[in-house]
């Protein structure tokens, strides 16, 4: 593996002059159709206090103020006030007061979100409470027995990895992805998330085993027995994996882990373009079974995340798209592996980590991709799965859709190629403005692809959900919603629109 250049061998690019980030309201279109209460905020305040105490319940502007507003900048609401609720009984507890005074909820993980899932709309009648579940973050003893552990709600997937490692039970868990220092395993849950190892393991739905929830009416359901078959009806903690709160809120959960691999590389192939990184991926899959990860980004998005990051190029010169590939197992035989696909496309072509340092230095090529766009502007988040047959049509004809309604916008792609799943962050077009949203949107239906592979709806895609559900799937949601909550109390403005209820 010795030809192949390390990452450190070419010059530091000088960082980016970060533009000033807008931060425009938007108007949610879906406003709010439960009746504005009469009762005073205060009661609703003192009955909340009373439950989780009054350093726990957030009113003042400055305080509330991180958690009605997502990190991008693009959905913000507003909240009559924060509750951090520490265990599932008061999270019960606060349901009940929130029903029984007409407040609606909005459940908050990390706010790591990107559709506006998990922070109130501009406008809603009744009172509002944030409930953050940040404060339910005990991690239980694995059990070594069944390669599982029971987590609270607000655990961070890095607590969650540092956990396990500390804990050295020769077990991990499958998920990760860039934001894993903030990320929630409930919120996780939440939005069904997928994350880096997708092609391998799957995401969030595949790795709970069973999961504790408070429901509308404020009763709880716990699954966390870890029964590897149980055949008793419907399968309700997986109904509320990917309802981004609108079924139920996630107090704890019981997930699934696998062994650690500990041989582990990763490789930057530099590449043509798309299709020849999907030709590349499927047949590798057909071959190997050590595949972890399969990323794709394009030069425009390197060049920003360098200047960004301060990071040197990682190869002599500019190629059409870039492939980072990780491949994990017991033994050094998944080096072979790589190598033979490294050996594909030439030596002067791929970067290879052999270490952790220098695996994570390829890493930072694909994670930081995010937030150099969100040094540009508030971006226009698209991030949606195609068939692997489509994918590279997709990624040309998108550009060509943008470029042909907004000619001065800045679009960067990047994503989990493995997985058909790319991110298309547009930035330019002012915040409320859908009209490249519904192009993209619309776009991705004719390719026969889905408008969300892994963000979830939110407030952000509400409008465009029937492009890709049948009336049929869109009306058993909305009965599915209405029977769980028929006062619209959790989420409400999320997932299903008020206007088909
Ligand atoms: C990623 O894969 C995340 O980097 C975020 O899903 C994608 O910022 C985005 O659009
Ligand atoms: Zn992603």
């Amino acid at each position: 593996m010795r030809e192949f250049h390390s990452v450190e061998e070419y010059s530091t690019a000088s960082a980016i002059k970060i533009l000033p980030r807008l931060r425009r309201a938007r108007q949610s279109p879906n406003a709010h159709h439960l009746p504005a209460t009469t009762l005073p905020r205060v009661s609703l305040r003192h009955e909340l206090i009373a439950v989780v105490g009054s350093a726990n319940v957030l009113t003042d502007p400055e305080l509330v103020a991180g958690y009605i507003v997502d990190w991008t900048g693009r959905w913000h609401g507003t909240a009559t006030m924060v509750v951090r609720p520490e265990t599932t009984a008061e999270v019960a507890a606060v349901v009940e007061r929130c029903r029984d005074l007409s407040a609606v909820i909005v459940p908050q993980g990390g706010n790591t979100g990107l559709v506006g899932g998990a922070v109130p709309a501009p406008t809603m009648g009744p009172p509002v409470v944030v409930l953050s579940l940040r404060r339910l973050n005990a991690v239980e003893p694995v059990d070594l027995m069944a390669a599982q552990v029971t987590v609270g709600a607000g655990v961070t997937l890095a607590q969650l990895h540092d956990n396990l490692s500390r804990a050295r039970t020769g077990l991990e868990f499958a998920v990760d992805m860039a934001s894993r220092g903030s990320a929630t395993i409930g919120g996780m849950i939440a939005t069904n998330a997928g994350g880096i190892h997708v092609v391998r393991h799957g995401g969030m739905r595949a790795q709970v085993s069973g999961l504790e929830a408070v429901l509308a009416d404020g009763s709880v359901i716990s699954r966390l027995d870890g029964l590897v078959k149980d055949n008793t009806g419907y399968d309700l903690s997986q109904l509320i994996v990917g309802s981004e709160g609108t079924l139920g809120i996630v107090t704890r959960a019981r997930l699934k882990l696998v062994p650690s691999l500990p041989a582990r590389y990763t490789a930057l192939l530099a590449l043509d373009d798309t299709q020849q990184a999907v030709d590349l991926i499927s047949e590798f899959r057909r071959s190997t079974a050590s595949l972890e990860a399969a990323e794709i980004f394009y030069p425009d998005g390197l060049a920003l995340v360098q200047r960004h990051a301060g990071l040197a190029p990682p190869f002599p010169r500019s190629y059409g798209a870039y492939l980072l590939v990780e491949c994990a197992g017991r033994d050094d035989a998944v080096l072979d592996d790589l190598a033979g696909l490294a050996e594909s496309v030439g030596a002067e072509a791929a970067a290879v980590g052999l270490d952790g340092p220098s695996r994570q230095r390829l890493w930072e090529y694909r994670e930081r991709h995010t937030e150099a766009v969100n040094a540009l502007g508030v971006p226009h988040k698209l991030d949606v799965t195609l068939p692997l047959s489509h994918l590279a049509q997709f990624e040309t004809d998108v550009r060509a859709v943008v470029a042909a309604l907004e000619p001065s916008a800045t679009v960067i792609i990047w994503g989990h190629v493995g997985d058909g799943n790319l991110h298309v962050n547009v930035v330019g077009p002012d915040a409320a403005d859908d009209s490249i949203d519904d192009a993209v949107l619309r776009l991705v239906a004719q390719f026969g692809g889905s408008i969300s592979a892994e963000h979830g709806i939110g407030r952000a895609k509400i409008a465009w959900l029937p492009l890709t559900r049948s009336p049929a799937e869109v009306a058993a949601m909305t009965a599915i919603k209405l029977g769980l909550d028929p006062a619209r109390m959790l989420n409400p403005g999320v997932i299903i629109s008020s206007y088909l209820t």
